[in-house]
């Protein structure tokens, strides 16, 4: 389909296209294997430029928006749904700063996170605080004018990679999710100690793991946004990074399904390729019409979301729910054309399939979208009525 992308655009997909096949595909097995954090790679994406795309012209960035951020995911994803975390983790860990900082602290942190030099992680999610986000119990104390962080994030993606945490902890727990608030919190503040790595299931080459805040103190003037915004700047990070969410389940999809088709090309039972058989190619077109109508809709809003709508919440978790759920059926499918061998660990596509369980599941479960999208679908019906 043509999606009639800028030549700018379709210039910086064909170059992540390019470095994906050629520095990310030929690693991604062996650092899933390792379950180590690619560094080798996150440098030489630093070097062309990959972090700069979506941060404005002024703090140093390329000026871009979701859509190339997207772009990017996608590729990056199709070869590595876990190496290309690092450059989505980091946009996730910049958006609130992005968002709501002020004029200071973007251009103090921005350009560094432009460059690659830094990267980002953001820290909303609690052992007791997953789905109800609101229920956090990091607090955040104003002892004169620094605050004073205690508590325990997990699940933290770049966590232990990132020079730079933007962190939601309370400032006034009896106000619930009314009483958040966001803060910059940099890796070498004293009292920010990394906890537990995780062994995860897919996305091994990702940096997940706790990140334990111990009477850390942080400036005042690190506050996103105001005292007490920190619900919402978290709530609007997500409606802005979920599109990459979808985006990287779009490309682990793309990259199971390319392997799918020429398997099923070369796989000959019967005496003949198993593509010509119809329960292959019914497969075959229900997993393409899937990743082109996830495509379709991620795009479209990629371009809403840049061309300036700022009421975009409803379709951002919309793509997440069908490109996430997507992927699990396509990758699943794509391992059932391998047959037997699609199990093995030598063959690719066991890893497509377990890297594309955790778009179902991180930034907001797939229940969680459905619920974002049953409360706009009804607040516009109870408007329009
Ligand atoms: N943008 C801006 N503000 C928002 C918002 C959004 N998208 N969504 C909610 N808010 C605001 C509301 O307007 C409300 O403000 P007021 O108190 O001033 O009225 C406040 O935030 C609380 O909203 P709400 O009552 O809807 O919050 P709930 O506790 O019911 O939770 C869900 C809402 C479930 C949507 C939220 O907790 C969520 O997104 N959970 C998933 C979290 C998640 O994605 N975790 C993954 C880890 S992050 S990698």
């Amino acid at each position: 389909m043509n999606y009639f992308l800028t030549e700018e655009q379709e210039a910086i997909r064909d170059l992540a296209r390019e470095f994906a096949q050629g520095k990310i595909a030929p690693v991604a097995a062996e650092y899933d294997k390792k379950a180590e954090f690619p560094w080798p790679v996150v440098k030489e994406m630093a070097k062309m430029d990959f972090f700069r795309l979506w941060i404005p012209e002024e703090y140093d960035g390329m000026g871009g928006g979701v859509m190339e951020l997207v772009l990017v995911t996608e590729e990056f994803s199709k070869a590595c749904g876990g190496i290309s975390l690092a450059l989505a983790g980091s946009a996730l860990g910049t958006f609130p700063i992005l968002i709501d900082g002020s004029d200071d602290q973007k251009k103090k942190y921005l350009p560094l996170l432009a460059s690659g030099e830094a990267l980002a992680a953001f820290c909303l999610t609690e052992p007791e605080a997953g789905s109800d986000a609101g229920a956090i119990q990091t607090n955040a104390k104003l002892v004169g004018d620094h605050y004073i962080l205690n508590g325990t994030k997990h699940f933290i993606t770049n966590g232990g990679v990132a020079q730079f945490y933007t962190v939601i902890a309370s400032t006034n727990p009896d106000k619930g999710s009314r009483g958040a608030s966001a803060f910059v919190v940099e890796a070498d503040r004293e009292g920010l100690v990394l906890g537990k790595k995780e062994d995860k299931m897919g996305i091994r080459a990702s940096a997940t793991c706790e990140v334990v805040f111990q009477d850390c103190r942080i400036p005042k003037e690190n506050v996103i946004g105001k005292e007490g915004m920190g619900f919402s700047v978290a709530m609007k990070t997500l409606d802005k990074s979920r599109p990459g969410v979808a985006a990287q389940a779009l490309g682990i999809a793309q990259g199971a399904f390319d392997h799918a088709v020429r398997y099923a090309k070369q796989r000959h039972q019967f005496g003949q390729s198993i593509a010509s058989f119809q329960a292959i190619q019914f497969m075959l077109a229900d997993m393409a019409t899937d990743i082109e109508a996830a495509r379709a809709l991620i795009y479209s809003l990629a371009k809403m979301i840049d061309a300036g709508d700022k009421d975009y919440g409803k379709e951002s978790a919309m793509s997440k729910l069908f490109a996430g759920d997507m992927a699990m059926r396509v990758t699943t499918d794509a391992v059932q054309i391998f047959g037997g061998y699609g199990y093995m660990r030598d063959y690719p596509v066991e890893k497509y399939m377990r890297d594309a369980k955790i778009t179902q599941i991180y930034e907001g479960t797939n229940q969680i979208q459905r619920n974002v999208i049953a409360r706009h679908v009804i607040r516009e019906s109870a408007r329009n009525a």
